[in-house]
């Protein structure tokens, strides 16, 4: 070792030990309940325990100065948000010891909304259900600086399947003038205290879009709130004031809302026997919805800069859905986004990339995504790596397709995946014991992280050319502040080499360990 290698040994030691005394991040407490296994045989990896005085921290990262960049990686074997430093290197060409090699370019896409999550009805109850400083610790986890800085919150309009009961704001039979509408204890006293907790512990304002799942059943042709069923005609304009309604009573509570998306899930309504609340549309009568009631509601009443997203639903109906909608000019007027949900994301991500191509001033926001809600699946999986897995590789192909944000669904559920009065249980990046009044972080929780920590609001998406990928995904942002994050998912069983040439910098050379994601960050 020669004096300038020590020198630079001493200075990143130097370096570490600063950012160490600055700040007081706390490592993950692994916890798993004894010899827990599930039935898919999956070998699993741990979850982080947080309780009234205990929970894993992860300060705002900052990129080091040239020549070092920050690596932060978590693994299935061991590791959580593990930081180190290291140093550019000369490029040079690539050879055997080099699994993957990707140059990154100036070449720009589309530009960062956000991450977040959904405050739904269950979601706050669990929160709730815990102490007053356990449920501190958990909002913290995700909107605060020393969490994960979710900036992003979907709300549901009336209940949905994550809800503790079916309900509307108007259940009296026949109140076509809406008379005896009126926000629930669901909405007073969970969803909007937790909503006023988030904005006051974010230090980026959190924007909250809503969504209905259900029109009041006597507004629709099956007069119920579930099964197949559609709104009845005459029924458009006053569901439209509905809407309205909804959004001066939440601003009555101080509760600006940023969006709203013109039906949960419309084609949910159109399968018979569907088993949680839901309303069936065609595009066509959404169109004529949107251009007749709907926007012109909301513009009367002053709600013309909310943003309106316009599908909600899964991808395979794109981009068929929104051109039926977008083809009517006064109904592209209105429509300000394309919302999309990821439970058949197994179709082609060109179907996003063809999406934008058609529809290049609409944005994609990829609004709802859970693990554990196909028919077989267990619902919760405590410390799944592959969950973790599946939504860093699904985020990873929707930023490489045009998406703007990425917002997961429940941000706490219980044990079992709930609760939920349609019993539709599913998993949750946070599980809460509230008898122990205790909960978990699920390995999705730092999925979540890797992406919402690093790629920061107004980030624009560079593209990273692949001259061998190795088997592995990944993504690159250029934050608001200059910084460069890539995102690197290896789910193979072997550690891979890799090379990422960032001129004039020169080269990060990285090892992606077996089972782990990676996010590197530099200037
Ligand atoms: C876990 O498995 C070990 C080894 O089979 C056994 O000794 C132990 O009692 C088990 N613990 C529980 C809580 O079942
Ligand atoms: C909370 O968790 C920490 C870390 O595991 C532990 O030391 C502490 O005893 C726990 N506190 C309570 C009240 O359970
Ligand atoms: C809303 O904010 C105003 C102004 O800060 C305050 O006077 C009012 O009490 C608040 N209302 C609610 C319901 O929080
Ligand atoms: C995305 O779509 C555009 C326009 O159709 C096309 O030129 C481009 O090759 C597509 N990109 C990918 C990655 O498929
Ligand atoms: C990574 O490269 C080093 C040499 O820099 C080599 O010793 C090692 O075997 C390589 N690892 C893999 C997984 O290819
Ligand atoms: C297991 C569970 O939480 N089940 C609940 C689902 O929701 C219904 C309706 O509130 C409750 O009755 C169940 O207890």
């Amino acid at each position: 070792m020669n004096m300038g290698t020590i020198g630079i040994v001493f200075f990143i030691f130097g370096l570490l030990d600063v950012s160490l005394c600055q700040s007081v991040q706390q490592p993950c407490v692994p916890y798993m309940l004894e010899n827990y296994t599930v039935p898919s045989g999956e070998q699993l990896s741990f979850t982080c325990l947080c309780n009234a005085t205990y929970c894993d921290t992860f300060l705002t990262p900052v990129a080091p100065e040239y020549p070092l960049f920050l690596d932060v990686t978590s693994d299935r074997q061991q590791h959580r948000f593990f930081q180190t430093v290291a140093e550019f290197q000369a490029a040079g060409s690539p050879d055997d010891s080099d699994d993957a090699w990707f140059d990154l370019t100036d070449i720009e896409a589309q530009a960062i909304l956000g991450f977040g999550g959904a405050v739904t009805d269950s979601a706050a109850f669990n929160v709730l259900s815990l102490s007053p400083v356990t449920q501190d610790q958990l909002l913290r986890a995700y909107y605060s600086s020393s969490g994960l800085e979710y900036n992003l919150n979907r709300i549901n309009i009336g209940g949905c399947d994550f809800s503790s009961r079916g309900y509307t704001y108007v259940d009296t039979e026949g109140d076509v003038a809406l008379e005896t509408f009126a926000l629930q204890p669901e909405d007073l006293e969970q969803k909007i205290p937790v909503i006023h907790r988030i904005n006051a512990m974010s230090d980026e304002e959190v924007l909250t879009f809503a969504a209905a799942w259900s029109a009041p059943g006597w507004m629709k042709t099956n007069g119920d709130l579930v099964g197949y069923g559609q709104l009845l005609e005459t029924m458009y304009q006053p569901w439209a004031e509905y809407h309205v309604k909804f959004l001066d009573a939440y601003a009555a509570q101080n509760v600006s809302i940023w969006g709203i998306s013109t039906q949960n899930e419309p084609t949910d309504g159109n399968i018979p026997g569907f088993s949680f609340n839901c309303m069936g549309w065609t595009p066509e009568t959404q169109r004529k919805f949107l251009v007749e009631n709907f926007g012109p509601a909301l513009e009367q009443h002053g709600y013309d800069s909310l943003k309106v997203m316009v599908f909600d639903d899964q991808r395979p109906y794109l981009p068929e859905w929104v051109s039926h909608i977008l083809e009517d000019p006064e109904a592209f007027a209105y429509a300000d986004g394309i919302a999309v949900h990821w439970y058949i994301d197994y179709v082609s991500d060109n179907i996003l990339n063809l999406t934008h191509h058609l529809y290049p001033d609409k944005f994609i926001l990829a609004t709802e995504a859970c693990e554990g809600s196909n028919p077989g699946q267990e619902a919760v999986i405590l410390g799944s790596w592959h969950r973790l897995e599946t939504y860093a590789a699904d985020i990873i192909e929707d930023l490489e397709n045009w998406v703007i944000g990425w917002v997961d669904w429940n941000i706490a559920l219980d044990l079992e995946g709930g609760p939920n009065w349609s019993y539709n249980f599913v998993d949750s990046p946070i599980i809460v014991d509230a008898a122990a009044d205790e909960f978990y972080k699920n390995p999705m929780y730092y999925a979540m992280g890797h992406f919402s920590k690093f790629i920061r609001r107004g980030a624009v998406h560079l593209q990273l050319n692949s001259v061998r990928d190795g088997g592995l995904r990944t993504t690159a942002f250029r934050n608001p502040d200059g910084s460069v994050a890539i995102v690197i998912l290896n789910r193979q069983d072997v550690a891979a080499n890799v090379t990422i040439t960032a001129e004039p910098r020169g080269a990060l050379r990285v090892t992606a360990g077996a089972k782990s994601l990676k996010t590197l960050l530099f200037k």
